[in-house]
């Protein structure tokens, strides 16, 4: 169902809707990913939307990532959720008084004065900042961007490599669901298994107000989500401490890592500091991806359980996303391909890219992160095509997904078969990387 391109007169008005979306979930320091279902600023959404957003207001571009940055913790984090004061406290579940960041993240060096939630979300800051940088290096310069930007990333980075190394073989884990931002993916439902849910009752959960259940996580899902979250929490956020009821490394979450550690060799650069740390640092991140995450004989990556220290068997989005890793070795982004275009994703054939496996018994359409198809990953597939010169491929998926955004207006996510909106609609960041793809 390769879709036509969108003429002249509709990529004009798909901008303007696109950038319309933006100005609306803009609150005057950051973006919300939705002003009902999302109140707050989130963490690797701002980073996407800096991407689009640097084709309208590259200052604002700025301000976004400054502002996520801003509330960095002591130890490096980048908290998934910085929340806003002027939206009440029961917007959305899980708030501010469950995180309780100021007091319960003393030791982990939260900001005393925001509000943030205690996990962290896919590094794509640094690879968001250099391109900002690049929109308008001349307004970049005049306000210190890239200055005062490159500690903060730098920091964010070392927090990854280190702390969160947590079985030692050079990649960073992801310690919740909701961490490497595909929440209820199947591939985590083995290691979430074995957590034990919190009591009904004990919390009450908001997103159900805005987004119809069927496209949403189930209320076990979130019983187990909250019962981690309290652990870390109650545990003050230290990883060392923390005994971690899930630990995973993801391939999508490290990929982005690794792309972000590349970027940051751009901006070192740029900064006049040395570049070199990163760049060994990428290089060394890469060669473990391979090494632990790479399933030859699937043609994909793999997340990796650390309970159990074996694969999780089960193929996702996440494992196509290294296709972005500068310097993959060549058969593996050759496999990757292959398996983009097979029956389990189905390049060309389906609306963008499902989500989870196509042939699988676990694959929902409707589902969240159980098989709907994302713009994010899409963005991100497309731009790991063309790294690899597959130009024609990458090209059709690109206007499929301008075509499909348009239509759907901007909804969060689609049924792949049919291309139907799911979720929310005037989603931020699939309007933002619509605009970047329009340029
Ligand atoms: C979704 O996750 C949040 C929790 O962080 C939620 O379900 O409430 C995910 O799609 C995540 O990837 C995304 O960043 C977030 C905000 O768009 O929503």
């Amino acid at each position: 169902t390769a879709a036509a391109a969108p003429a002249g007169g509709r990529r004009a008005r798909l901008r303007r809707a696109a950038a319309q979306v933006l100005l609306t979930n803009w609150t005057g320091a950051a973006t919300v990913p939705s002003r009902a279902l999302y109140p707050h600023q989130w963490s690797w959404d701002s980073a996407f939307v800096a991407l689009g957003l640097r084709h309208i207001s590259p200052r604002r571009a700025q301000r976004e990532l400054e502002t996520l940055l801003g509330a960095q913790w002591g130890d490096g984090r980048v908290p998934h959720i910085v929340f806003n004061p002027a939206v009440p406290a029961g917007a959305y579940f899980p708030g501010p008084d469950f995180w309780r960041s100021a007091a319960a993240g003393r030791g982990a060096g939260a900001p005393p004065a925001v509000h943030t939630s205690g996990i962290v979300q896919p590094p794509v800051h640094a690879l968001a900042a250099w391109q900002v940088h690049l929109a308008d290096p001349a307004e970049s310069r005049r306000r210190g961007f890239l200055p005062r930007l490159y500690p903060r990333l730098a920091a964010w980075h070392r927090y990854l490599a280190g702390a969160r190394d947590l079985a030692g073989g050079g990649l960073a884990a992801v310690v919740h669901p909701w961490e490497p931002g595909l929440d209820n993916s199947p591939v985590w439902d083995a290691a979430l298994a074995r957590v034990e849910p919190a009591p009904p009752g004990s919390f009450t959960r908001t997103d159900l107000d805005h987004s119809p259940a069927a496209d949403r996580p189930t209320d076990l899902d979130y019983a187990r989500y909250v019962r981690l979250a309290t652990s870390y929490r109650d545990h003050a956020y230290d990883d060392a401490r923390t005994p971690h009821g899930f630990a995973v490394e993801d391939p999508c979450f490290n990929a982005l890592l690794i792309a972000s550690e590349h970027a940051l060799a751009s901006i070192a650069r740029a900064v006049g500091a040395d570049p070199g740390v990163h760049l060994r640092r990428a290089e060394a991140a890469t060669a473990a991806l391979v090494d632990r995450l790479w399933d030859p004989a699937g043609g994909v990556f793999l997340a990796r359980d650390l309970a159990t220290g074996a694969p999780i068997p089960g193929y996702s989005v996440s494992g196509l996303v290294p296709l972005i890793v500068p310097g993959l070795p060549a058969d593996v982004a050759a496999g990757l391909v292959r398996t983009l275009h097979g029956p389990r994703f189905g390049l060309g054939r389906v609306h963008l890219v499902p989500s989870y496996d196509l042939t699988a018994a676990q694959f929902d359409g409707n589902r969240y992160w159980r098989g709907p198809s994302w713009f994010n990953t899409a963005w991100l597939i497309h731009r790991g095509l063309v790294r690899h010169g597959e130009h024609e491929a990458a090209g059709r998926l690109r206007e499929q997904t301008l075509t499909a955004a348009h239509r759907s207006r901007f909804a969060e996510y689609l049924e792949p078969y049919t291309g139907d909106g799911r979720g929310i609609r005037n989603f931020s960041w699939t309007a933002a990387l619509a605009l970047d793809l329009l340029h």
